[in-house]
């Protein structure tokens, strides 16, 4: 069932050949009295985002399946277990040099067994859970550029180890115009020995991971696509969470939970569950913790899959068909970056449900750098393909994607009409929505009084942000007129906001700083007052103030008393 190392590749300690499981394979069997089990499993279903009745799978097309057997460690072998590889010193030149191919510890990763052993991380909820006993099969699709050989391999390792074989209908791996001779022939002849189908297809030339995951989902025989990164490792029960709330409705696009697999050790760190996707206004991926309105929605039970506002791209299963139905990926944009928000925007708004299933989780390297080239350069690629995102799903809220990002007004988006097309032939919702809907708890507020800069009436010069981060001063400089770092909303909420953060003061007299917008008023409320010009801080009663002789870049919260100083004009007139 298994096949012999090949190559050389595989370290004789931990052998690549698992224990097979025992009796049956399921993976031809179909089940006669499939259409009942399907109405079981849908009794109880009665969470559909949409109206009516889920859409759900033809029951002719599931199989019977059984788990994947357990991995068990090798004694004596680096990293079993998921734990960290520590490299001695006396290879740490070596080990310095190796992590430049990749950004990780490459010495790390080729210490540690392509079949290493992980732990069980899911909740103790998770591992008593059953699944249906019919499910779809999956493709995996893996898309790389100049990916190291043992993270590669391992994660093709991960999926057969601790995949069902009959939901596994094969491992298509894309290399985007990689520059690496091991990932030639050497890596077409090592998948040729592996115990399920797995293809190798190329890009002709580098086409960036959007494109070349569309060429991979042309090729998918399975019913359902799962994407991977090139450098996961899949935990135990990883799989049968995703399929099953797909089968419940065919418009669900699960993620696993996204585990930390150190780029430094490689250790396995799980990550928690009670986070999900947002962004800011740059449109950049963040983590936030889960909302409470969430937690309620839920009931508390954090093994319930947990509606997600957005995705962090890389790892997800969606039904092949409904992939195609809501319009794969925006072919328009290249190497890296917005395809994972513009994948959630679209799903949400075009009635399909976005979902991280808790029960499942999946590891990822995480690395602080992006090893390889953008041709064109990352800063215009990511600009562009976010403005394509802006420009096709954001109606007036793009206006804070330009806003803060002054660059993107002048890249070219391109041609972005076949999108629009897509977003009409499908009668897909708005932003706003979106917004109202999916994610109230956003940096973006739903409703806001003005968007610009705020410019002191005296001295003429502006609030700016300075780039602090969270919990530092709010700065002010000469006014440049480009946004950015100058550019805030005034919100219904009386916020005012730069991105993610909002003024706040705790004292009388200040200081006031950035600290992340907690929409609940308290130190973050401000009343602007259209005629007095002032911006009073409602806690404390006192008025925003030019800054003082003694740090002429720092602006004041002192007592109310209507001068020029306490004056502030929100009015601009840039072109978003
Ligand atoms: O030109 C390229 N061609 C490629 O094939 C550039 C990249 N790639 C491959 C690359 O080899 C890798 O397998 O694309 C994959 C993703 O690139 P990474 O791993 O360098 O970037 P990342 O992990 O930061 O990518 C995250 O954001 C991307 C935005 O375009 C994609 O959505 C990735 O899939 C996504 N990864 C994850 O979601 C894993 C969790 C990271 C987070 C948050
Ligand atoms: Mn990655």
């Amino acid at each position: 069932f298994y096949s012999e190392c090949l190559g050389g590749s595989c370290n004789p300690k931990s052998p690549d050949s698992q224990p097979l499981i025992a009796g049956k394979d399921y993976e031809n069997e179909i089940q006669e009295n499939a259409v009942d089990e399907i109405q079981d499993q849908r009794n109880g279903v009665s969470e559909s985002h949409n109206q009516g009745v889920p859409p759900t799978y033809n029951p002719s097309r599931l199989k019977k399946w059984r788990p994947a057997p357990v991995v068990l460690p090798v004694a004596g072998q680096a990293g079993e277990k998921g734990k960290a590889v520590h490299i001695p010193a006396n290879q740490e030149d070596l080990m310095k040099e190796k992590f430049k191919l990749n950004q990780f510890n490459l010495l790390a990763s080729d210490m540690i067994s392509l079949n290493r052993s992980l732990q069980d991380v899911r909740l103790d909820g998770c591992k008593g859970k059953v699944y249906p006993r019919l499910l779809p099969t999956t493709s995996i699709v893996i898309v790389f550029h100049n990916e190291a050989w043992s993270t590669l391999l391992r994660t093709v390792w991960s999926v057969i180890n601790r995949s069902p074989r009959a939901l596994l209908q094969e491992i298509i791996l894309v290399d985007d115009a990689s520059e690496r001779d091991y990932l030639g022939a050497k890596l077409e002849n090592y998948v040729k020995s592996l115990p399920v189908p797995v293809y190798v297809l190329r890009t002709q030339k580098r086409s960036g991971l959007i494109r070349a995951r569309l060429l991979g989902a042309e090729k998918v025989t399975g019913q359902v696509i799962t994407f991977l990164d090139a450098h996961c490792e899949c935990t135990e029960g990883w799989l049968e969470p995703l399929l099953a709330r797909i089968v419940q409705n065919r418009k669900t696009v699960v993620c696993p939970i996204i585990d930390v697999i150190s780029d430094e050790t490689f250790e396995y760190i799980t990550a928690s569950d009670m986070t999900w996707g947002g962004f800011n206004w740059k449109l950049n991926f963040r983590w936030y913790r889960v909302s409470q309105r969430e937690m309620d929605r839920r009931n508390g039970d954090r093994t319930a899959p947990l509606r997600t506002p957005t995705m962090a791209g890389g790892l997800f299963s969606i039904d092949k068909e409904y992939f195609y139905e809501i319009g794969s990926y925006d072919e328009g944009m290249d190497i890296w970056g917005g395809e994972n928000l513009e994948m959630s925007f679209r799903i949400w708004q075009c009635d399909g449900v976005l979902e991280i299933s808790t029960c499942s989780h999946v590891g990822h390297v995480f690395r602080g750098q992006s090893p390889y080239t953008f041709p064109g350069g990352a800063g215009n690629i990511v600009l562009k393909n976010l403005a394509r995102v802006a420009e096709v799903w954001l109606d007036e809220y793009k206006d804070f994607y330009y806003a803060t990002n002054p660059g993107a007004r002048n890249v070219a988006v391109g041609d972005v009409s076949k999108r629009k097309a897509l977003r009409e032939q499908l009668k897909c919702k708005s932003f706003r929505w979106y917004l109202e809907n999916i994610y109230p708890e956003s940096q973006m507020p739903l409703d806001y009084y003005y968007l610009g800069d705020i410019r002191n009436l005296e001295t003429r010069i502006c609030l700016d942000t300075m780039s602090r981060k969270s919990g530092e001063n709010l700065g002010m400089t000469y006014c440049h007129n480009l946004g950015g770092n100058q550019v805030f909303a005034y919100t219904k909420r009386q916020q005012i906001m730069n991105d993610d953060n909002c003024l706040d003061a705790s004292g009388k007299n200040g200081p006031v700083k950035l600290v992340r917008c907690h929409g609940m008023g308290g130190n973050q409320a401000w009343i602007y007052d259209e005629i007095d010009k002032t911006i009073k801080h409602v806690n404390t009663g006192n008025c925003l103030q030019k800054p003082d002789q003694s740090d002429v870049n720092l602006p004041v919260l002192r007592p109310c008393t209507y001068g020029q100083g306490q004056q502030w004009i929100m009015e601009s007139d840039f072109k978003w």
